[in-house]
C-alpha cells in the first residue's frame, strides 16, 4: 500500500501535557457547559479545560491523540469536569494515561450502569466501546491526561447533554463523594 501519512514526532511535557509543536487547541469554559452541572455554571468566561489534539484524519486506520488539561474548581459543590461523551461510533474504544493531578474517570452505559475509576499520574484507563466517559478534577492542581482512540470514533455530546450521567462527584465533608444525579434520565 501507499502510506497515507509521513511519520512525525510531537514532544510532550509529561507534567503539564503541553505539546510541541502546539497542535489544535479547543477551550471549554463554564458558558459552554450550561445544564451539565447541578448548579449555575458561572462566570461564563471561566476556563474549565483545554484539549490539545494532534491532527490526523478521522479514519479507523488512524489513532487520534490529545492531551486534556482540566483546571481545578467547583460549581457549587460539584468538581470541574469535562462535558463527557459517547463515541458517535459506539463501539470505538479509547485509553487515557494519567500524567498529573488527582481525578476520577466517570463512565456510564446507555442502559444506566456506571463506574468510577482513578485518574492520576500513572493510571492507564481502558475505556471500552459503549461507555460514555467524563473526567473530573477532584484535586487542587490541573488534572492532565493523554488520550488515544480509534480515529473515526467521533463524539456524541447530545446524549449526555440530554440525559446526564447517573451520578455526580461532589466535594463532601471527607473528600470526593458520589451522589445520585437527580436530573438523570435513562
Ligand atoms: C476524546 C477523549 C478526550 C476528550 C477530552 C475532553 O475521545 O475522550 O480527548 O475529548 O478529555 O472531553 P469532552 O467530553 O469535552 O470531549
Ligand atoms: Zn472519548
Amino acid at each position: 500500500m501507499q502510506p497515507r501519512l509521513d511519520p512525525f514526532t510531537v514532544f510532550m511535557d509529561l507534567r503539564t501535557g503541553l505539546l510541541d509543536p502546539l497542535p489544535v487547541v479547543a477551550e471549554r469554559r463554564l458558558g459552554d457547559m450550561r445544564g451539565l452541572y447541578a448548579g449555575e455554571a458561572e462566570p461564563a468566561d471561566q476556563l474549565v479545560y483545554r484539549v490539545l489534539s494532534i491532527p490526523v484524519p478521522e479514519l479507523n486506520s488512524e489513532i487520534q491523540c490529545s492531551t486534556t488539561i482540566l483546571e481545578p474548581g467547583l460549581v457549587g459543590d460539584e468538581y470541574f469536569m469535562t462535558k463527557g461523551h459517547f463515541h458517535a461510533v459506539r463501539d470505538r474504544s479509547e485509553i487515557y494515561i494519567g500524567l498529573a493531578g488527582e481525578g476520577r474517570l466517570l463512565l456510564a452505559t446507555e442502559d444506566g450502569r456506571h463506574r468510577l475509576e482513578p485518574l492520576r499520574a500513572g493510571t492507564v484507563n481502558y475505556i471500552p466501546g459503549g461507555w460514555a466517559h467524563r473526567s473530573i478534577n477532584v484535586g487542587s492542581d490541573p488534572l492532565v491526561f493523554f488520550a488515544a482512540y480509534v480515529g473515526d470514533a467521533g463524539h456524541d455530546y447530545e446524549t449526555i447533554e440530554g440525559r446526564g450521567f447517573p451520578v455526580r462527584v461532589v466535594r463532601g465533608e471527607t473528600g470526593p463523594t458520589v451522589v445520585i444525579n437527580q436530573r438523570y434520565r435513562r
